[in-house]
């Protein structure tokens, strides 16, 4: 075997570009394990991390991942494996991440709102080695009922976190060794091979992994550094989902590892949850998604009390769905914070509004492309470039913007044009400074309040019903949410109740936030001129039954 054939396969950039992108210094070959290195040298006592009552130095998150990566390395994990993860908001995210970076591990970090169907999706397509789970999801809460996905998912490693046990995080994490051989050697893949997998919104039906690279990551998260001017000041809210780009790399807790500062845990984005943690840590900066900034909006309207809980927040950042602008334009007021508006996607290019940008920017749009060797083309349905102020297809490619889904040729060559552009299924305006708003969408999936979900995933589950002959998922719009999703269908039974539909989809093993918010039976769906199903139809359909009847939502 050759060394390169232990790395794993990737869609590499092209020379030249790799050649430019090492030539301007994005590119340094240095891998995402360097931050922590780097702030043990400078401060090795500064808080690195806080969760709950538990305190973490960045000594103590270096330590700790090494111990892992050591322990992994001591059962023979290296190199070329890969690991499935699912852990919630907690600070052994990080520690195993960083573990795993360590020892050349690449990792999928599936979603904790991810249920059987992802998890044996992703352990489908990457066989893992080791997977790594939490005993507080539904999964594995039950002792039992967890052995047969775990036997499907067939990684030969399993360590449960909240497990004192066999299987225990916990005892890998911790001094004693696993083995007893005394010393142990792993290191980092290379910094332009595969660090680790982002997970895809999605528009198939199976879920999509995207390789990124030390390299590629580690750039989008020192020049988003630059961009929110991080330092050892930040105090950050992590209150999205951990694995998810915006709150890892935009930049996120990976962002605040770079420059020194702390990361606060939330369980979630709730105001309840938030506030007390904003206010006990002295946090500066958090981001959320826009429903999200809505119960933020409420609580502090409804309590102008709770404006003294936010006093050190600084900048908010808005992102994962298209924030409106009469909620925006809130939030300085209300909250007593900056907006900033990011506008990214797991696949690489993200945008901001800049810190100094005028509300105009900030209000109006979701920001420009925070590289300047990100390229961005804006066609039309031919693929000519549209005129300027005109809506069309987004186009990308870029120093931090993948070149193909983990082993997917045929989904490849439908979204990448023969230029080597991304084409990210978004509809957009750009204005003459370069700033893009977010006019709609091309790609067949629904964005729930920044939680994705691709027709095509739940359609298939859908026809698994003895009684669905016909399925369609389209967005439908909620005050609330953005979007949510409902199904129509042609059914075989009259009186399908959507309680029972929504159960036997769980059943099947399908998250929480995919399943159906409404059922709409038809008897037959409508099809357009070229025999697809008409989803703009049905998509109006569903728009103006809720507008005439606002009330029903089931
Ligand atoms: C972020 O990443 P993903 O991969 O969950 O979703 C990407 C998609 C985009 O293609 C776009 O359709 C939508 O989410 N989106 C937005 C948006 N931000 C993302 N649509 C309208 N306005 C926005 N501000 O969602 C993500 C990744 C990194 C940073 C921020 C968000």
């Amino acid at each position: 075997m050759t060394q390169s054939n232990r790395f794993l396969p990737y869609t590499r950039w092209p020379d030249a570009l790799a050649q430019r992108y090492r030539a301007k210094g994005y590119w340094r070959g240095e891998p995402l394990t360097a931050m922590l290195a780097r702030q043990c040298e400078l401060a090795p006592e500064a808080e690195a991390i806080l969760c709950g009552e538990r305190r973490f130095s960045y000594g103590e998150l270096d330590a700790g991942s090494s111990r892992l990566a050591a322990n992994l390395a001591r059962h023979g994990l290296g190199v070329g494996d890969t690991a499935l993860v699912q852990l919630p908001n907690v600070a052994e995210f990080y520690l195993v991440f960083f573990a795993l970076l360590k020892a050349g591990i690449a990792p999928v970090n599936a979603l904790f709102s991810h249920n059987r169907l992802e998890l044996l999706s992703y352990a489908e397509q990457i066989t893992p080695r080791l997977f790594i789970g939490s005993l507080t999801h539904p999964l594995f809460a039950t002792k039992g009922c967890e052995s047969e996905l775990l036997i499907s998912i067939g990684a030969e490693l399993v360590l449960l976190d909240g497990n004192g046990g066999e299987l225990g995080l916990t005892r890998w994490l911790g001094e004693g060794d696993a083995g007893d051989s005394p010393s142990v050697s792993f290191a980092p893949t290379p910094a332009d091979e595969v660090a680790f997998f982002q997970l895809s919104g999605g528009s198939t039906g199976t879920p999509k992994l995207i390789p990124r690279t030390h390299d590629d990551y580690l750039y989008s998260v020192r020049r988003s550094n630059e961009i929110c001017e991080l330092g050892p000041h930040t105090r950050y809210l992590c209150a999205l989902p951990a694995p998810h780009n915006f709150p890892l790399s935009s930049p996120g807790a990976l962002g605040v590892f770079e420059a020194g500062g702390a990361v606060v845990l939330a369980p979630d984005p709730g105001p309840m949850s938030c506030f007390p943690l904003i206010a006990r840590h002295r946090v500066n900066l958090t981001s959320l998604v826009p429903p999200a900034v809505s119960l933020w909006l409420q609580a502090a309207e409804s309590d102008p009390s709770v404006r003294t809980q936010l006093e050190s927040l600084d900048l908010l950042q808005v992102g994962g769905a298209k924030l409106a602008e009469a909620v925006a334009s809130k939030i300085e007021p209300l909250l007593g914070c900056q907006l900033q508006q990011v506008f990214g996607m797991a696949e690489g290019l993200v945008n901001y509004t800049r810190l100094s940008d005028p509300d105009e920017k900030v209000i109006h749009t979701q920001g420009r492309p925070m590289s300047p060797d990100d390229e961005v083309r804006i066609l039309d349905e031919a693929g000519n470039p549209v005129a300027p102020g005109e809506p069309g297809a987004l186009h990308t490619r870029g120093p931090y913007t993948f070149r193909g889904y983990y082993q997917s040729p045929a989904h490849n060559a439908r979204v990448f044009d023969s230029d080597g552009f991304y084409c990210s299924g978004d509809l957009v305006v750009q204005d003459a400074d370069g700033y893009l708003t977010v006019v709609g969408r091309q790609k067949d999936q629904i964005n729930r309040g920044g939680e994705k979900i691709a027709a095509e995933e739940v359609e298939n589950q859908l026809l698994h019903h003895p009684a669905i002959t016909h399925a369609a998922l389209v967005s439908m719009p909620d005050s609330a949410m953005g979007e949510k999703s409902c199904a129509f269908i042609v059914t075989t039974e009259p009186g399908l109740k959507p309680l029972a539909l929504r159960k036997f989809l769980r059943e099947r093993g399908v998250a929480d936030f995919k399943l159906p918010d409404r059922f709409e039976t038809l008897d037959a769906l409508p099809m357009t001129a070229v025999g697809k199903i008409d989803k703009q139809g049905l998509r109006a359909r569903i728009a103006h039954l809720i507008a005439g009847n606002p009330l029903t939502t089931a």
